[in-house]
């Protein structure tokens, strides 16, 4: 039996042992090369880190996107590591996977953490982090769109159980005119052969879209009725949309990829699409804080929306407990808590273990609360509630027949 004074022990050894499904990432298998993303330079150069760096600095996000990769790295290791503390939730995500990896970074000196990067045996590296970050699988994001991409897919090189499939279709929806004559279509109706192609090379997991704020639904925008087309194919082939909502993207063009921001977006929009396609799975991530306990209740009222993760700039301890706290008061167990969007392979390590240790002490909290309240608690129960969360709740719902 579990009670006050084993309960922390116990939510502790299920969390250490349970792996992962991570269910939305930017990272790729090595076999895509130049895609696959690894190592020091690339973490310090995450656009998270960027965005912060020249703030602090008298240089242009342009002039810093000129310089080199390493030299970028070198930047940004000076003005957050040297130069201040690495408070910041990613530059604290630097310190975590140096500390877990084993890198002695006590001189603060660069090259010689460079170097245990230079030294690391890719055959087995790939094993060792998602061992060190608990993972069983990662979904990639998969653009049919990104011609640097399809390469390593046309090629059929594409075995690699750890990384799974998501089909990404984005810049169908927003790019529709130039991607129209791409494609060499006329109609937005004429779009199902491509996403034919595009889900029996792929086969995804599911298929993604993010939408800025001003999405609604419906509306008598193009994009809604692409959206139409794409569900009615998703409802054929039994698999979720994952809908990624809230990104203002380019709010500030020269900082490229950490120029995106956030924005409120509109309930009533999900609320239409779970109520008008009962037969389409809905995975829903919101990007704005002040939308998640609207997101909350509409989940209460759905059982074909799954709303997972705290997105991006939610992904920081302070909102991911007030976040996970409401979602299961509201929910019980029924969501997925979190998904990573490692875009470099070692920052699995610091995003999950940042993450739980939050979602621990929710949940100790929570069983704390339900004991005192007259329930008795076992460490299987502990054990299939979290195992529902990080693995179960995902895969039930990408394989239901609904
Ligand atoms: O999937 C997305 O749209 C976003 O997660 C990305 O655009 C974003 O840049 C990502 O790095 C956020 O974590
Ligand atoms: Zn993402």
């Amino acid at each position: 039996m579990v009670d006050k004074r084993n309960l922390e022990e116990k939510i502790n050894k299920v969390l250490e042992k349970i792996k992962i499904i991570d269910i939305h990432t930017h990272l790729f298998p090595p076999s895509f090369k130049d895609l696959f993303l690894y190592g020091i330079d690339y973490l310090l150069t995450y656009h998270y880190l960027i965005a912060e760096t020249v703030r602090y600095l008298p240089i242009s996000p342009d002039d810093f996107y000129n310089l080199s990769l390493k030299e970028q790295a070198e930047l940004v290791w000076k003005t957050l590591f040297v130069d201040r503390s690495p408070i910041s939730e990613s530059a604290r995500g630097i310190v975590t996977i140096l500390t877990e990896v084993g890198v002695d970074f006590e001189k603060k000196d660069l090259s010689l953490i460079r170097a245990y990067f230079d030294k690391i045996d890719m055959e087995s590296y790939v094993d060792l982090i998602f061992e060190k970050a608990k993972i069983d699988y990662v979904v990639m994001t998969n653009d049919p769109l990104d011609e640097n991409e399809m390469k390593y897919w046309k090629c059929n090189i594409f075995k690699d159980k750890r990384f799974r499939p998501s089909l990404r279709l984005d810049r169908l929806i927003n790019d529709w005119e130039n991607i129209r004559e791409y494609l060499k279509v006329k109609d937005y109706k004429e779009i199902k052969d491509h996403l034919d192609k595009w889900f029996l090379m792929i086969e995804p997991l599911y298929i993604a879209l993010s939408f800025p704020p001003d999405f609604r639904y419906p509306d008598d925008m193009l994009r809604s009725r692409l959206l139409e087309e794409i569900m009615l194919y998703a409802e054929e082939r039994k698999v979720p949309i994952a809908l990624m909502i809230g990104a203002k993207r380019s709010v500030n063009p020269s900082l490229r990829l950490a120029g995106d921001s956030v924005g409120k977006s509109n309930i009533e929009s999900i609320e239409n699409l779970c109520r008008s396609f009962p037969n389409n799975k809905f995975m829903v991530t919101m990007l704005s804080r002040e939308n998640q306990h609207e997101l909350c209740v509409t989940a209460r009222k759905f059982k074909n929306l799954m709303i997972f993760g705290c997105w991006w700039f939610l992904n920081t301890p302070s909102l991911i407990e007030e976040i996970t706290k409401m979602r299961l008061e509201l929910l019980g167990f029924s969501f997925i808590p979190q998904h990573s969007d490692a875009r470099v392979l070692e920052q699995l390590i610091y995003k999950w273990k940042h993450s739980k240790e939050i979602i621990k002490k929710v949940l100790y909290d929570k069983y704390l609360a339900l004991i005192r309240s007259g329930w008795t608690l076992k460490e299987e129960d502990i054990e299939r509630d979290i195992t529902q969360l990080f693995r179960k709740n995902f895969e039930d719902f990408i394989f239901s027949k609904q």
